[in-house]
């Protein structure tokens, strides 16, 4: 079953220069990129992506981790990939969420860290399951940006749209 999912570099994984290593990693499963970009990360697209842990103690912390706010990159590589069985096996690649716990030879297991605050600093975001994946696809990306036509889509007119252009 051809699938897609999200995956971000969080600011860690920037930090250590991992972000070649990784893309290595990641040419493992054969799949394809569909997506890439660089994103600053609003404190509003990071609840939104973290929604589900809200009620956690180490929510505030996990935040500002994914803004970069504890380290000194504020921004994360966000990416689709696309094909065959891909979220399993860039969770597979990725290792367990816990870096302690995780392969010693999956992303996590390879590079993670857990802080003296407990934030699991485990370098990559991968999406759980084909929901997640829409969700966190669609929170990520427009449709534009995408290079296959990733979920159904609409065209809308919007009038008075201002945007930068270069001078
Ligand atoms: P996942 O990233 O493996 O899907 P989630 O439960 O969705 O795991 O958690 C999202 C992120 O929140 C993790 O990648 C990790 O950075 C952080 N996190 C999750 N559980 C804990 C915890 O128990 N302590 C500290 N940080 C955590
Ligand atoms: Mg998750």
């Amino acid at each position: 079953m051809k699938q897609q999912t999200l995956i971000l570099i969080k600011p860690d994984g920037l930090v250590k220069s991992l972000t070649g290593n990784i893309l290595t990693r990641l040419s493992e499963t054969k799949l394809e990129i569909a997506a890439a970009k660089m994103v600053r990360v609003t404190p509003e697209l990071a609840r939104e992506h973290y929604k589900h842990l809200q009620d956690k103690p180490f929510f505030n912390e996990l935040i500002e981790y994914l803004q970069g706010k504890l380290h000194s990159r504020r921004k994360v590589l966000a990416m689709v990939y696309w094909g065959e069985n891909a979220i399993q096996k860039v969770r597979e690649l990725a290792g367990a969420t816990n870096p302690e716990e995780a392969e010693p030879t999956s992303i996590r297991g390879a590079y993670g860290r857990i802080t003296s605050k407990g934030v699991y600093e485990n370098v990559i975001h991968a999406s759980s399951n084909e929901s997640e994946a829409e969700r966190e696809i669609k929170l990520w990306f427009e449709p534009d940006e995408i290079i296959l036509d990733a979920y159904p889509v609409k065209t809308i007119t919007i009038e008075k749209l201002s945007k930068k252009v270069w001078s």
